[in-house]
């Protein structure tokens, strides 16, 4: 069995999770929120036996966007002169990490 972490943008998150649950997968939603941008974006948990990861993130990959995001940033120049200008970033899709799971019980 694998664990399936997503981080997908909080935008795509509802069309992933329907994406995902219609595939017959359970997922997890948590809130989360990335340091680099300090924006909320939203991770998924799901658990699935090891033949459907690539299916999972194929679902997951389908639903996900690259988004260009503005941030601001500074430049100094030495003897206290600093600029503002705003940088630009691609983000996402989604980062996808996939790890084995030891154990796996329902209570
Ligand atoms: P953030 O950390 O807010 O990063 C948003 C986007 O900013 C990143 O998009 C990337 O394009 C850029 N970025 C991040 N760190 C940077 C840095 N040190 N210098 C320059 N640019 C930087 P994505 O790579 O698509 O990542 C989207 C979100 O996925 C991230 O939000 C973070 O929450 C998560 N993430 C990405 N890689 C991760 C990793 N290796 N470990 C844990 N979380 C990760």
């Amino acid at each position: 069995m694998k664990m399936v972490t997503a981080i997908v943008n909080k935008e795509d998150a509802n069309a992933v999770t329907h994406a995902l649950t219609k595939g017959g997968f359970s997922v997890t939603k948590l809130a989360t929120t990335g340091g680099f941008l300090m924006a909320g974006n939203m991770t998924l948990l799901i658990g699935t036996d090891d033949e459907k990861v690539d299916a999972c993130i194929e679902l997951i990959a389908s639903c996900s966007k690259q988004r260009k995001e503005v941030v601001p940033s500074t430049s100094s120049y030495g003897v206290g002169v600093t600029t503002a200008y705003p940088l630009e970033v691609t983000v996402g899709g989604a980062t996808v990490f996939v790890t084995n799971v030891e154990r796996f019980e329902k209570l």
